[in-house]
């Protein structure tokens, strides 16, 4: 038996058993790259998914919203940052990955693309994007990859807060004024349909999901993630007293389950291939970003060179002792 065989069966085994494969393990290249491109962009989208909540930091309507505005974005940083170890771990370093996202390699969530018009959009995001992040992240803690499966969980317990500080926005703009009321129904028009494209194209056009589900990465298809979502925001919508912007949505007492009408398929692939709303904006935003931060990146590791020799003498110092 050749190494490789020996390390596919233990692949395999580690698979079929519901276990772990970890960083050390020997693993198929496409079950590599797969991870790469999915942890990436998925750390892109919470990078990026930081911009069109920031847009209305200064435009908080109180402190208090402003503060929990800001602790929201950072937990989208962190969100950020360790899916970026997590990526590591595969081989690939993170000053490639950021490259990738800013040549327009690789991709991040199609949601981001679209523009935050008014302060209910903070709620919309919350109770729908982070809402449908949950959706999809509570699978993923079962991923097969044990570094990205780990980084869900507290990803998890972040987005569940983030869910409800956006559904609190949206029970407050409900039961306000008229205008309050009007400015939360125009937020979940905009939202609604871009958010059910989140999870991804049909299971029918979908390129990845096949081989994704064989290796355990993914756990449940697009459509059927798609539609827990759906199921799960209706009842929330009609809390709220709020009209999902659907005439075909219609409880299946056969399925147990909403029907709902087509999605704009055209839309989503214009979005993904980089002519939405925002997507220019988004990556020259981010580029900027990255560009004017450069001192700080170098002052950092001159700092943590600085601290390694300072370590490094009182050990020969010690030594010499
Ligand atoms: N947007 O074969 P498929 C957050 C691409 S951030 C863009 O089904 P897969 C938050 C797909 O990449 C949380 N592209 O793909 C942050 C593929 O193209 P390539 C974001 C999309 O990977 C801040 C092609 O379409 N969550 O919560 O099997 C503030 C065919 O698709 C999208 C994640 O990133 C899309 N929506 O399944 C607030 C979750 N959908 O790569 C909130 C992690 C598909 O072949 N990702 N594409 O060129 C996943 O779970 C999976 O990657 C997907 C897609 C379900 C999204």
């Amino acid at each position: 038996m050749t190494q490789t065989t020996a390390g596919e069966t233990r692949f395999q085994t580690t698979i079929d058993a519901d276990d772990k494969v970890e960083p050390r393990d020997w693993m198929p290249e496409g079950y590599r790259h797969t991870l790469i491109r999915q942890i990436a962009q998925h750390a892109h989208s919470e990078v990026i998914g930081m911009q069109p909540e920031s847009n209305w930091i200064t435009r908080a309507p109180s402190l208090k919203r402003k503060a929990i505005l800001i602790a929201k974005i950072q937990d989208e940083a962190g969100h950020g940052l360790y899916l970026y170890s997590a990526a590591e771990t595969l081989g690939v370093s993170r000053e490639d990955l950021v490259d990738q996202l800013h040549t327009g390699r690789q991709k991040y969530s199609s949601i981001f693309n679209y523009p935050t018009l008014t302060w209910a959009d903070m709620g919309t995001i919350g109770w729908l994007v982070d809402g449908a992040a949950i959706v999809n992240q509570i699978m993923l803690q079962q991923t097969s990859y044990g570094p990205y499966s780990r980084a869900m969980v507290r990803n998890c317990k972040e987005e569940s807060f983030h869910q409800r500080q956006g559904y609190e926005i949206m029970l407050t703009l409900s039961r306000g004024s008229a205008e309050q009321r009007a400015l939360a129904q125009d937020a979940l028009d905009r939202w609604w349909w871009p958010s059910l494209m989140m999870f991804g194209p049909p299971d029918s056009e979908s390129t990845h999901t096949e081989q994704s589900m064989e290796w355990k990465i993914k756990r449940m298809t697009n459509d059927d993630l798609r539609q827990k979502f759906v199921d799960m925001t209706i009842p929330q919508a009609e809390y709220l007293g709020l009209t999902v912007p659907d005439p075909d949505l219609v409880w299946n007492v056969e399925r147990e389950h909403y029907d709902f009408g087509d999605i704009d398929w055209d839309e989503f692939w214009t979005v993904i291939k980089g002519h939405g709303p925002m997507n220019r904006e988004r990556i020259q935003h981010k580029v900027g970003a990255w560009e004017d931060g450069e001192w700080v990146r170098e002052a950092a590791i001159a700092h943590s060179e600085k601290a390694a020799a300072r370590a490094a003498d009182t050990i020969d110092a010690r030594g010499a002792a």
